[in-house]
């Protein structure tokens, strides 16, 4: 067991799944080993950022609903391979505690994944190492590494699935994204030309924004506060409310969960998919910044 700072604990979190918590200078924090999923980041003095289901399962085979569960290898279902569970297999698997410091200010946690006899004979049965590095501060910052440890080029898709709390997603904009085109999961196969707005909320939205790597911003003027969202190493985000049907059809989705989420994922997804050489590496990182300035753009009725 490696040396962990004062400000950090391994505990016995919900559904008894081992969880480190975080009450460090500039933040509460809080991940799970099972699939190294933040579940929360709580600036000092501030409200928390990260949405948790009221029907959220903390099971060791189901993802976390909330957070920000990790999608590698692959995202969404994987081709070919339909047993395969949504999303890849990072977010089902128990990460391992690399590294743990405090610097005074934030707190640094790393985590790593490799390939084991259930990767092996997965859907993607290549060895690899994952390590996700998880900075806990005024900002939330999160970085994942990706490295072919095997002798041939693979492809792999990733994703920082996160959901952020809103007060009432029907009053919440999304900027950044104008103008980008984007696939439209509801309308079938085609990108659609790039709308000139912020992305706002009317109905069930399932975007992947393609060749983007614009930061982004969800502005939440009910709650008096932006969450600024920069990226590295992605060159594409989703965005993702499920509204009422497929809310009622997800069941660890409360009924009326959907008005207080959002998900803005940075990824490498479908034509920007990742591939590396043998021995090479690749990193995916986003930052997360609350403006806590209210939003001076009308809210839209
Ligand atoms: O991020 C958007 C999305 O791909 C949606 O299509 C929806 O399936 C969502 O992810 C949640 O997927 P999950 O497997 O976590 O239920």
């Amino acid at each position: 067991m490696i040396a962990i700072p004062s400000s950090v604990s391994l505990t016995t979190g919900r559904g008894g799944l081992p969880v480190l918590q975080v009450n460090g200078p500039a933040a509460r924090g809080e991940i799970y080993l099972h699939g190294a999923t933040v579940t929360d980041w709580t600036p000092a003095g501030g409200s928390p950022v990260l949405w948790l289901g009221s029907a959220s399962r903390f099971a060791d085979d189901t993802a976390i609903r909330g957070g920000v569960p990790i999608c590698f290898p692959w995202f969404g279902a994987r081709a070919g391979h339909p047993g395969a569970p949504s999303h890849g297999f990072a977010r089902l698997s128990e990460w391992s505690l690399v590294a743990a410091e405090d610097d005074g200010q934030d707190v640094t946690l790393r985590l790593r994944l490799t390939d084991d006899d259930q990767t092996r004979v997965s859907a993607w049965p290549h060895r690899f190492e994952a390590v996700y590095t998880v900075v806990f501060g005024s900002r939330l910052s999160l970085a994942l590494q990706v490295t072919n440890l095997s002798d041939e080029t693979v492809n792999f898709e990733e994703a920082l699935h996160t959901y952020l709390e809103v007060r009432d997603i029907r009053a919440v904009e999304v900027s950044g994204l104008e103008g980008a085109a984007f696939h439209d999961r509801l309308a079938g196969p085609g990108p659609v030309r790039g709308e000139p707005g912020p992305v706002r909320f009317r109905s069930e939205t399932d975007r992947t924004y393609l060749d983007t790597r614009a930061r982004t911003a969800v502005h939440d003027a009910q709650a008096g506060r932006s969450v600024v969202i920069s990226k590295d190493g992605s060159a594409a985000t989703v965005v993702w409310n499920p509204w009422i049907d497929k809310a009622l059809a997800l069941s660890d989705f409360g009924d009326d969960d959907w008005t207080t989420m959002v998900c803005v994922e940075v990824c490498n997804v479908g034509d920007a998919a990742i591939q590396l050489a043998p021995g090479g590496s690749h990193t995916m990182a986003a930052t997360f910044e609350v403006d806590p300035d209210p939003i001076t753009r009308s809210t839209p009725r």
